[in-house]
């Protein structure tokens, strides 16, 4: 990419998009632009077409999406396949229309196959069955991955797609029901601690495991993925090749590990209550991200020192966030 190269980081007020401008502007990329929702509803085609025919972006980030946790997951799944489908589909067809070099379109862990075997390579796509608490979101980003993929082989376009785990860090949604895990448990806890209350309850039997990235990590993959890595690379010797890409840091926790970490960091001592008629969702979906590592790129925030950063953060934000 070039440095004064116009970036549309799609989505950029988000948890993902911001982290990528804040990634972006370190790096020293000097013209990037983006549009709250309030401003640009991706989800109207001819508003996304007028946007993009009227700034002709260079590169694109897209970022923008419905994205929730487990129980958002399960209680809204039409929002979830609709609007996902619409603004992925309006943004990369709105990006192929106006020339833009190359695009990254953000997919998640998430939408592999429930029982694929671990740790969950990129071809192992679509191989299965999907969880069913967020089958909805799982076929919009495969579409989108599957978009990306089709325009390159098609027109020679540059879209890659990348797989991350669950994400969490500074400007996260904290909602206690639609929020994630990391996040929704955060706040739980602190809110406890300052109720002086004796339990917290957490959803779940504690069992099912999960790989937790950081955005300033992901951002970093992210843009380094946008500066070293094409998708002609790979469909030129096989065109029907996966070019989707798994940002992972290698590790992941029980749920119940989670707690403890996230009991000591807020300073919680009181006892744990399993709700065990919430679901567990996928039991495991550690990312196998060594084609990702070979290229030279590696996480660099240990998931202890991410949380203090993000429990420090809650402190200091939360009354905007809730906002
Ligand atoms: O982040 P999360 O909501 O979604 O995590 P998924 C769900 C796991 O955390 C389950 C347990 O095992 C829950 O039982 N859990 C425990 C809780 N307490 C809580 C709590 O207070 N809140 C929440 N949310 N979970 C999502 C997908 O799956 O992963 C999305 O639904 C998205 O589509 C995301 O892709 C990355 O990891 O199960």
């Amino acid at each position: 990419m070039r440095k004064d190269g116009k970036i549309y980081v799609a989505g950029h007020g988000g948890l993902v998009g911001s982290a990528i401008v804040r990634k972006l502007k370190e790096k020293g990329y000097t013209n990037i632009i983006g549009r709250r929702s309030s401003e640009l509803d991706l989800t109207r085609q001819a508003d996304t077409e007028a946007f993009f025919a009227a700034e002709k972006p260079d590169y694109v980030f897209m970022c923008a999406a419905k994205v929730g946790g487990i129980y958002a997951n399960s209680t809204y799944p039409a929002d979830f396949i609709i609007r996902n489908l619409q603004m992925e589909s309006n943004v990369i067809q709105a990006a192929f229309q106006n020339h833009v070099e190359k695009l990254m379109f953000m997919a998640s862990s998430c939408i592999y196959p429930r029982e694929a075997p671990m740790p969950l390579k990129e071809e192992y796509l679509l191989t299965g069955q999907l969880e069913t608490t967020n089958r909805p979101y799982a076929m919009a980003k495969l579409a989108g991955i599957e978009l990306c993929e089709a325009y390159n082989r098609q027109y020679g376009t540059n879209y890659i797609s990348c797989l991350p785990g669950n994400l969490y860090g500074p400007g996260d949604n904290f909602d206690l029901e639609n929020g994630h895990v990391l996040p929704s448990l955060l706040r739980k806890f602190v809110e406890a601690v300052e109720a002086g209350s004796p339990t917290v309850t957490v959803w779940g039997t504690g069992t099912a495991y999960r790989e937790f990235l950081h955005t300033d990590d992901m951002a970093d993959a992210c843009v380094f993925l946008m500066e070293h890595y094409d998708a002609d690379k790979l469909v030129k010797p096989d065109p029907y090749a996966r070019e989707a890409i798994n940002i992972g840091c290698g590790e992941d926790i029980t749920i119940k590990e989670l707690v403890a970490i996230l009991a000591e960091v807020t300073g919680f001592h009181g006892e744990i209550v399993w709700d065990t008629t919430k679901p567990d969702g996928t039991p495991r979906k550690i990312a196998d991200s060594s084609k990702l590592f070979s290229m030279g790129w590696r996480p660099k925030i240990a998931l202890r020192d991410g949380i203090r950063q993000t429990y420090l953060d809650y402190l200091a934000n939360r009354d905007k966030y809730r906002s």
